[in-house]
């Protein structure tokens, strides 16, 4: 089989995150590289304010982060409730890279963070605490759908070697409940990678992606033959069949071995970002209603 051409797919409008990725892949990196390197962008960026540094706090007014990695041979790594870390993607590589385990949460993860050499700062920015100070006045939970058009970044690459790996981060759902977890870190949930079949990332409200598995049954939907469109609709479709969607976007992106895409959101408004060798574009998600 002919090598396909690398690509870097990423939820939303992340252009500036999938040309990090996008320039590993040019220089012949490895996918989990450039998911790493992909994700790192928003977690920087204190101006995004659903991933990492700068992202909204839960109701107690801590910033709490989600990440997970997966790579070719089927190597996973998390961090869950992450505290006071700017990129828990390198963590989560790390817990894979460096532990027995597959996911590391709370204090432990920032225990072992601190001892890999990470820095600990305060993530909270004023952007983001004049922001919870304004929703504490009224206190009201409701999921927001399509924040910012960059909420959570899920991330799927596949290499000049044919290899696929795919990251998540997210600082979850604004103003949850301390201790809350979402989809992003749970591997099957968030994101799933099988090099002998594709890959699939989720973003939403993740509630809907984890009793779903959504991103586990994307790949094993493309593994008995659909299309990563085909896949990505199914699983949507069965969501809105089973729950209660209304007021909640969810949406999922696939990639199979040969690099051909699938994105499907239950919502109007889900985009996703593109770098490949043709440049670096964003495209609009078909969806459900
Ligand atoms: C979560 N799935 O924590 C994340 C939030 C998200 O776009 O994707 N927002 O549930």
């Amino acid at each position: 089989m002919m090598a396909p051409t690398p690509l870097v797919i990423a939820t939303w409008n992340n252009l500036k995150a999938t040309e990090a990725g996008r320039q590993v892949l040019a220089k012949n990196g490895p996918a989990l590289d450039a998911v790493e390197a992909t994700a790192k962008v928003p977690e920087a960026d204190p101006d995004n304010m659903t991933v990492g540094y700068g992202g909204h706090p839960d109701r107690d007014g801590n910033v709490t982060l989600d990440a997970c990695v997966m790579d070719h041979l089927g190597n996973a790594g998390s961090v869950t409730y992450l505290q006071h870390i700017m990129h828990p993607v390198s963590v989560a590589r790390k817990v894979m890279e460096k532990t027995p385990h597959v996911m590391l949460s709370g204090d432990g993860a920032l225990q072992f963070a601190l001892k890999e050499g990470f820095k600990k700062q305060s993530l909270l920015t004023d952007k983001a605490r004049a922001r919870w100070e304004e929703w504490k006045l009224q206190s009201k939970y409701e999921p927001v759908v399509n924040i910012e058009l960059h909420d959570t970044i899920g991330i799927l690459a596949l290499d000049a070697q044919g290899n696929l790996a795919g990251a998540c981060s997210t600082s979850g759902l604004a103003y949850k409940i301390p201790g809350r977890v979402g989809d992003s870190p749970i591997i099957g949930a968030g994101l799933f990678v099988d090099n002998a079949v594709g890959a699939a990332c989720a973003t939403g409200y993740g509630e809907l992606a984890m009793k779903s598995l959504g991103s586990f049954l994307i790949v094993e939907l493309m593994r008995q033959g659909k299309t990563p469109q085909q896949a990505c609709e199914e699983a949507i479709n069965r969501v809105a069949a089973k729950y209660d969607c209304s007021g909640k976007q969810l949406a999922f992106l696939a990639v199979n071995k040969t690099g051909a895409i699938g994105a499907y959101s239950l919502q109007q408004g889900f985009s996703y970002s593109l770098g490949n060798n043709a440049g670096n574009h964003i495209f609009e998600s078909g969806y459900y209603s």
